[in-house]
């Protein structure tokens, strides 16, 4: 499955509703380095890159659990595969999704989606 697509849609879901600066790519690398770069020198340390990297966490955690209300219509605390379809991504790897087979996603199999997504993201892997 094209894990980076499902990523990028499970991230983007809670900003449907805003408007898409005109280059989102380049803004968000510029904005990664600006937020990276704590103390403004221009380099980014390691000290930096971890806090970062932890902060980034938290935040993809946060964004999940926002998606997942956003899809949840019924808030019956799962995701159907009728409330999967308003993101195509996840309507097309439902299934696979869906690591217990029990025909809805819960909020832990869309994290483990998360941790899988980023895993195959990771450099040098
Ligand atoms: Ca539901
Ligand atoms: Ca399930």
């Amino acid at each position: 499955m094209n894990k980076t697509a499902l990523l990028i849609a499970l991230c983007a879901i809670p900003l449907i509703a805003q408007a898409a600066p005109a280059d989102p790519k380049q803004a968000y690398i510029d904005s990664t380095f600006t937020a990276m770069d704590s103390n403004k020198d221009g380099r980014v340390d390691k000290a930096e890159f971890t806090a970062y990297q932890q902060a980034r966490f938290s935040k993809q955690a946060d964004s999940i659990d926002a998606a997942f209300a956003a899809m949840d219509k019924n808030k019956d605390g799962k995701i159907s595969k009728e409330e999967a379809t308003v993101v195509p991504e996840i309507a097309k790897y439902f299934t696979g999704l869906d690591t217990d087979g029990d025909g809805h996603l819960s909020l832990k199999e869309m994290q483990q989606a998360m941790v899988a997504a980023q895993t195959a993201d990771a450099p040098g892997k």
